[in-house]
């Protein structure tokens, strides 16, 4: 007698995710050409250049060969108080082919704000797609959970948020919490909170969560999440906060391309000066890059150079660390906890010609005999600032000069 596969658990559950066909076979069926396909592997590799296996040590045409076998993962995408923009950050790139294949290498279930059906209709699909992929569907949430008064500030067919995340996100294989609304609460959790807004791992601290703050956060980074989950099974080394290390490791500050005029002593006083049309340095504007994880400085948005916050003169709000963005005042200056050679141990250069002062005399001298130790001493001097004026720039830095309109190099055209 022939045995009836279907009945078997280990085919069974092979089969389900088979019929999704591989990301290769998905692109060949919807024409959308290899070399697309090979873009956003570069791209991939840019927002991941390592930490993640799928892109670790390889070349661009090597990614894509990899890739191409993998299964598409199934997705189940939640939203709750969120502004829907990363599901924008998603969509709006600039190439439209890439914009589509981002939604091909994935499989969609169930995404209320980008199906077709709504009501019952968007009901039935994601009931069908949670019980058909129960165990194997990666939950995106987007957005962050009112939990004051029995979380009766969002519902969804007539459950609160909350009773739908623990169904859902409880049935799913991994759960990514998308954006710092779903990460730990985002915007609708500042002060005064009125619903009682949380994150996902406040609700589910037992699941397996990926955190990717950012608001929003870049999208490159939940597809590389998604798809090394789809191809090993595996998730990326995490930090402390449930964050993948190859996404949010290493500070804006670092990588910012207006570090020199930091080092230099060179800050932008107000928008539309003469620093701010030169590009100078947004700190004293409040930029919080010192003091927060994430990839911007090297890993832009949309596929264009230059955008990103900073890029665009926007000082950096921290929109990735739970205890900056949406806690701490937009332009508050942030102290600085690192070594990084601080503007105060330059000699002021713009002080008057024939007068030094002491201070400056003695900078200049440890500047010149020990400049780590001056690095060092001028760090100390940061770390016990109390308020915004007592920040480089005051005494010690360079003051932006109103460009003389009748000459000089620096002036605008
Ligand atoms: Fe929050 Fe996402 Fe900020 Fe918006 O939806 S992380 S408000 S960018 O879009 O949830
Ligand atoms: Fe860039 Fe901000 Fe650092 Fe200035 S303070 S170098 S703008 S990250
Ligand atoms: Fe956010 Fe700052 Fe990047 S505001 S998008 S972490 S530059």
């Amino acid at each position: 007698m022939l045995k009836d596969l279907t009945l078997d658990p280990l085919v069974a559950s092979a089969r389900v995710l088979d019929v999704l066909g591989t990301i290769d076979e998905r692109l060949l069926r919807c024409g959308i050409s290899r070399r697309a396909f090979v873009q956003f592997c570069s791209s991939l590799m840019i927002a991941a250049p390592f930490g993640l296996a799928i892109t670790d040590k390889k070349t661009p045409e090597e990614v894509a060969a990899g890739l191409g076998k993998v299964i598409r993962p199934p997705v189940i995408w939640l939203a709750f108080q969120d502004c829907t923009g990363c599901t924008e950050t998603l969509l709006r790139t600039s190439h439209p082919d890439l914009g589509d294949l981002i939604m091909n290498v994935i499989s969609l279930e169930y995404h209320e704000t980008l199906m077709a059906g709504s009501g019952l209709q968007a009901q039935q699909a994601l009931d069908e797609a949670v019980k058909k992929y129960a165990g194997k569907y990666i939950c995106v949430v987007e957005g962050s959970i009112p939990t004051r008064d029995k979380g009766v500030y969002m519902k969804l067919a007539g459950r609160p948020a909350m009773e739908v995340l623990a169904d859902v996100g409880g049935r799913a294989a991994a759960i990514v919490a998308i954006g710092s609304c779903a990460s730990w609460g985002g915007i609708p959790s500042a002060d005064p909170d009125p619903t009682g807004a949380v994150g996902v791992v406040d609700l589910l601290p037992n699941q397996t969560i990926v955190n990717l703050p950012g608001c929003p956060p870049n999208p490159y980074t939940l597809l590389g999440v998604l798809l090394q989950f789809a191809d090993s099974g595996t998730l990326p080394e995490m930090d402390g906060e449930r964050r993948p290390k190859f996404a949010y490791d290493r500070d804006i500050h670092e990588h910012c391309p207006r570090r020199a005029h930091f080092d230099a002593g060179n800050f932008v006083k107000q928008f539309g000066d003469y620093g701010h049309r030169e590009g100078w340095c947004l700190y004293e504007m409040g930029c919080k890059g010192p003091d927060t994880h994430a990839g911007c400085s090297t890993r832009h948005f949309n596929e264009i150079p230059d955008v990103w916050p900073i890029g665009i003169g926007a000082p950096c709000i921290g929109c990735t660390e739970k205890s900056i963005a949406f806690r701490v005042p937009m332009f508050k200056v942030v102290q600085i906890h690192t070594l990084a050679a601080p503007p105060s141990a330059y000699a002021p250069i713009s002080a008057p010609q024939g007068v030094i002062s002491p201070l400056a005399t003695g900078l200049v001298g440890v500047a010149v005999g020990a400049l780590a130790g001056a690095g060092y001493v001028a760090s100390r001097r940061f770390s016990t600032m109390k308020d915004d004026e007592s920040v480089p720039g005051s005494s010690m830095t360079r003051t932006p000069e109103k460009p003389d309109s009748s000459a000089g190099p620096k002036g605008p055209a």
